[in-house]
């Protein structure tokens, strides 16, 4: 299969990626020979990947929150809403005194809107971006000293290996935002798995789920007027060069944004506004013009076929608010023994 495709590769993934971390140990941030390994394998697959964990080094993590305050970016606001109006009610599905694992924590802004509601027992903010995170969690630490917190910085997506200073009891798992969309549904079911079996016996998941609707609104969310997803997407390719030792030219490249219907997904795509060659230690490859790298799946599910995953995968959904306007959920869930 690699053979029809105009990629360059000197050496085994894991060997060329282990040299050059070496060679390029100024020029990149010491990232691990599996994370270069996995950029060079998706850049060099003949459907040309990035994935979208990538997105978020520490100016990426900015761009969505202000991806966040964009008029047409509803899920953050739609859910935020959700839980100022149901609190109380979320707040007694999910007990008081928890270990509250946020997954994906960001800024930590959502986790600490419902403190004074859960008054959890325990903190514990994991995120990729290991800086953004640690800084957020400084500035939440003043503001709610008598809460135990530690940041967690973890790519969870590959594996979820908690710390043994992570209390065991209670947990309630965090997953707000959708960010459950970023996988297939196949992988969202065995991440939600790995997930229960995380849980313990007493263990429970509070989720967002985004929810399908009007193309419209979908494609405007992911292709703002302002141009600040453009701004998102286009940042993993200074990530990238970063991390691999790439030579991705931003100006050579556009974003895409759509919702494709019959998939169940939205889609960000990057595509090169002129034919190049783009180089990295150890591999390289020609792009065409007009060819696309696929940097982001947002899956929007009906509400039905979101309670049937976590049935698939072991939780009982408790309880399901919505937001009666614009389809999302927040769905209380309980780890089934
Ligand atoms: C953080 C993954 C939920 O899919 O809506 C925002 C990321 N991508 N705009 C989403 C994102 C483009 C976001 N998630």
């Amino acid at each position: 299969m690699l053979t029809t495709c105009t990629t360059e590769r000197q050496a085994p993934a894991g060997v060329a990626a282990t040299a050059n971390a070496n060679a390029n140990a100024n020029a990149n941030e010491h990232a691990g020979a599996h994370l270069t390994a996995e950029l060079s394998d998706g850049l060099g697959a003949c459907q040309a990947t990035i994935s979208p964990k990538f997105l978020y080094d520490a100016l990426g993590s900015k761009l969505f929150e202000a991806i966040c305050e964009l008029p047409e970016y509803y899920p953050t606001r739609t859910e935020a809403g959700i839980f100022e109006r149901h609190g109380h009610e979320i707040a007694r599905a999910c007990g008081m005194h928890t270990t509250l694992i946020d997954l994906g924590a960001g800024n930590c802004a959502k986790a600490a809107s419902l403190f004074p509601l859960l008054r959890p027992a325990q903190y514990v903010a994991v995120d990729i971006s290991t800086e953004f995170v640690s800084e957020a969690l400084a500035r939440l630490r003043l503001r709610f000293p008598h809460i135990d917190m530690r940041a967690l910085g973890l790519d969870f997506s590959s594996g979820l290996a908690l710390p043994a200073d992570v209390r065991a009891e209670r947990r309630l798992f965090f997953y707000p935002g959708s960010s459950l969309g970023n996988f297939t549904p196949a992988e969202a079911r065995a991440f939600l798995t790995r997930l229960r079996k995380s849980c313990g016996a007493d263990g429970a998941l509070l989720i967002g789920i985004d929810l399908a609707k009007d193309k419209a609104i979908l494609d405007a969310a992911y292709d703002d007027a302002l141009g600040v997803t453009a701004a998102f997407n286009l940042n993993v390719l200074r990530h990238v060069n970063r991390l691999l030792g790439s030579d991705f030219d931003i100006r050579h490249w556009r974003h895409v944004g759509f919702y494709h219907e019959a998939a169940g997904r939205v889609e960000m795509h990057l595509e090169a506004r002129e034919a190049q060659h783009v180089r990295w230690p150890g591999g390289g490859r020609d792009f065409a013009a007009g060819e696309r790298i696929h940097t982001e799946n947002s899956y929007k599910y009906r509400q039905a076929d979101a309670i049937g995953l976590l049935e698939q995968s072991g939780f009982e959904a408790t309880r399901v608010w919505t937001d009666a306007r614009c389809p999302f959920a927040v769905i209380h869930a309980q780890a089934l023994a």
